[in-house]
């Protein structure tokens, strides 16, 4: 992988030569190529999909379906079953106000964990309250890590929904998702996965998951933003109704009757996300073309040297030591997040501090919130040093820690 060549496709390289990027765990940088796309579609198109009756809208519709077409095959799912959103958190949404509310009944049990980002909880927490289900956590180890054996102990035979993450934001953990659903699916359960850090670093393959529905977002993707997936298997995709009505999702409208097209466009009411769809197809196909392969050995490389020269730093306490993706969670003793951030702002260091929208996680690690910083694949080992270079200027300016 030639990082050089890497980093030029980045327009935000070139405009801050001297920025240490270490946040891609809230957004990844976007390539020359997704800008372009976009900016191609409004250029040569810029035109409504699905409705108009002239070429510059077939034009458009082709680009559009057939960015679906890319994006499906990115993770091996059918083109059906490539739902359009605006993100994982509406993904996420979408699955338990349609799935959930109209499945579960009192008696029923949901697991999820204290792992989860708040966008994969909160919808589960709000349907137990509506529904009367029951609301159970995986008891995560001393690494606040979910295990098989943890799994196991939380689930029944009332089990029958698991809303779970692939990934985590805070600890970067990867989930032994592939056990966790062949268990569920032997209780009858159905499985929802937050995709939202897993689908940009690993090959995500939702046949051989076998999980029932994935959620992921393309701004962390190289994608634009305001664009969002949600894979679903088809037979429970076409007996979900959809929660949003009106243009495009429509089949026949009387004032008697109202019925609406199938999967996946009985989802996308309104003018779908035209530019995001075909922005986000391009950043798959580049992300093809770096390989996971290339993604997960730079972000191992850069994991390894972070945690390694934090580690010789004392009063630096480090919360996920044993993480295996580019994800790096730990605080300056007796510093706030957010104070410590200042400083790393002021060396060009872009990392994330507070709560990363996973309050269950961070009360777990018994601390408001924690410094993160985020790698991926266009990172370099200068930007570690930079970034341990703003470790110690930190210490420097909050006095011993
Ligand atoms: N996490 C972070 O800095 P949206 O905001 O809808 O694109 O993604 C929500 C989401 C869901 N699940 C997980 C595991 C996530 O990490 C996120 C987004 C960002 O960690 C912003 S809070």
């Amino acid at each position: 992988m030639d990082l050089g060549k890497i980093r030029a496709c980045f327009p935000v390289f070139r405009n801050e030569p001297n920025l240490a990027y270490l946040d891609s765990a809230a957004m990844a940088l976007k390539p020359d190529c997704v800008i372009n796309a976009v900016n191609d579609y409004y250029t040569k198109e810029g035109v409504n999909v699905h409705r108009g009756v002239y070429r510059l809208s077939y034009e458009a519709t082709d680009k559009y379906e057939q960015a679906r077409q890319t994006i499906a095959n990115f993770i091996n799912a059918k083109f059906e079953e490539t739902v359009f959103t605006r993100g994982a958190s509406a993904s996420l949404n979408l699955v338990a106000s349609s799935y959930g509310l109209n499945n579960l009944k009192p008696g029923d049990e949901v697991i999820t964990t204290e792992l989860e980002h708040h966008s994969s909880n909160m919808p589960w927490f709000n349907v137990c309250q509506k529904t009367g289900a029951t609301l159970k956590y995986v008891p995560l180890n001393e690494e606040g890590r979910i295990t098989v054996e943890a799994f196991k102990s939380v689930l029944t035979d009332k089990t029958k929904v698991v809303a779970i993450t692939y990934v985590s934001n805070v600890m970067g953990y990867i989930t032994p998702i592939k056990e966790i659903i062949k268990l569920a699916h032997e209780k009858g359960a159905i499985v929802s996965l937050d995709g939202a850090q897993a689908v940009p670093h690993m090959k995500v393959d939702v046949k051989d998951l076998d999980c029932d529905f994935l959620s992921f977002s393309g701004h962390k993707l190289c994608g634009p933003t305001g664009i969002g997936v949600l894979y679903g298997k088809l037979d429970l995709l076409e007996k979900m109704p959809p929660i949003e009505f009106g243009g495009d999702m429509a089949d026949t409208v009387t004032t008697k009757s109202q019925t609406y097209k199938a999967s996946p466009y009985k989802f996308e009411a309104g003018t779908p996300i035209i530019a995001g769809a075909i922005g986000l197809a391009r950043a798959c196909q580049f992300i093809e073309s770096i390989g996971f392969d290339n993604i997960i050995a730079q972000e191992n490389k850069l994991r390894k040297l972070a945690i390694s020269e934090l580690s010789k730093i004392d009063g630096v306490i480090i919360y996920n030591k044993t993480c295996e993706t580019g994800i790096v969670s730990f605080n300056l003793e007796g510093v706030h997040p957010h104070d410590a951030a200042s400083v790393f702002d002021n060396n060009d260091v872009c990392i994330r501090a507070g709560h990363h929208c996973a309050q269950l996680i961070t009360s777990w690690l018994k601390t408001i919130g924690t410094v993160r910083a985020s790698f991926y694949f266009y990172n370099t080992e200068e930007d570690v040093y930079k970034f341990i270079k703003a470790v110690k200027d930190a210490k420097e300016f909050f006095g011993s820690f």
